[in-house]
């Protein structure tokens, strides 16, 4: 059976193929792309049981055989540090569930060209009530010289200067989308196999959208010209056939996902009690950026584009517009500093 016969290009034969359109490439970024798909697998499986914890044991409690259930966003944590230390391409990871970066000592991985960053399971307070969920990751080329261990320095690089992000999202299905400058692609698991395989080539966010996605809950606490906005898409924007549905799941994941595929805009603000707004700059806002900005997206602070940021800290936060290009420039209208909106 040749290629042109088969239905299925598996992640890895994808990324392989990919590598080889660049002489110079070594093929360790695919090699990663694997691991995290690896460990994103076996997170899969934890997450797939969550609605059985009434028969397996709590997760965070012990259950009936006295063992301890590890909670799912643990479990995720300590899958993709314990699968990306065992992989000879990465020198070390950074984590939101962990205060400092995590650099390997072995020797392997003194040679490694890349470290990851990674949020395990975002989105985690959805398992509850079976919402989808899911784990995005960012991949940098190291700054520190090779030979050694990594360094903080690694980490705190501006999501311009990215080779890859992406995010698993444990949904209806389970799908890795990820995206190098070149281009965004989506997998979606087919579990007979048990691998990812392409199903969603060249991914392009529409230019336009029709959905804005916030949570608006919080609007006793935004400034007015996000008011204003905000009445933009309920009532004002009928230039654009009729005002534009509010969809908010309050899990990152599963909001860019759409936002994506079906264009729209997300927006997680800076607000009263929140001045930096939530989500965070290096396990959240980056990766989304970067992947929004390769399939033809925008992503912004209000004020500055988030690739742009040199992060001061490793969990630093930040406000971000992100999705469609006509819907987050038109937001840029109300919301950029200086704007007078009536
Ligand atoms: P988490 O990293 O603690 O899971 O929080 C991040 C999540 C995002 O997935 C989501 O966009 C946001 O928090 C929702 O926050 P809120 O409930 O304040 O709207
Ligand atoms: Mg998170």
């Amino acid at each position: 059976m040749d290629n042109a016969q088969r239905k299925l290009i598996t992640l890895d034969e994808f990324t392989i193929q990919e590598t080889r359109k660049f002489p110079q490439a070594t093929g360790e970024l695919s090699a990663l792309l694997r691991d995290i798909g690896l460990a994103c697998k076996m997170i899969n499986k934890q997450v797939r049981k969550a609605g059985l914890v009434d028969i397996l044991g709590k997760h965070g409690a012990t259950n009936v055989q006295g063992e301890e259930q590890m909670k799912l966003d643990i479990y995720s944590n300590e899958t993709l540090i314990s699968v990306l230390k065992n992989s000879a391409d990465c020198a070390g990871v950074a984590s939101e569930e962990n205060d400092n970066e995590v650099c390997f000592d072995d020797s392997f991985s003194a040679h490694s060209k890349y470290v990851v960053l990674f949020d395990p399971l975002d989105g985690s307070s959805n398992i509850d009530v079976n919402a989808s969920i899911g784990t995005i990751f960012s991949i940098y080329r190291r700054v520190s010289p090779l030979g050694g261990p990594c360094t903080k320095e690694d980490f705190l690089q501006p999501g311009n200067k990215l080779m890859a992000a992406g995010y698993v999202i444990y949904g209806s299905s389970t799908m890795m989308v990820y995206a190098t400058k070149l281009s965004v692609n989506g997998f979606t698991l087919e579990p007979s196999i048990g691998e990812f395989c392409l199903s969603h080539p060249n991914l392009k966010c529409p230019e336009k959208g029709k959905i804005y996605s916030i949570n608006q809950g919080n609007s006793s606490k935004y400034d007015d010209n996000l008011l204003a906005y905000l009445k933009y898409c309920m009532e004002d924007n009928k230039a654009e056939g009729r005002p534009y549905s509010h969809r908010y799941i309050g899990s990152m994941v599963a909001d860019m996902h759409r936002t994506l595929i079906k264009g729209g805009i997300f927006m997680y603000p800076a607000d009263s009690s929140s001045p930096k707004g939530k989500l965070r700059l290096q396990y959240e806002c980056n990766p989304m950026a970067f992947l929004m900005q390769a399939a033809g997206g925008l992503a912004t602070t209000g004020t500055e584009n988030i690739l742009d940021i040199v992060p001061a800290e490793l969990h630093q936060r930040v406000p971000i517009y992100i999705g469609s290009k006509q819907m987050v420039s038109k937001a840029l209208e109300f919301v950029k500093e200086g704007a007078i909106v009536a």
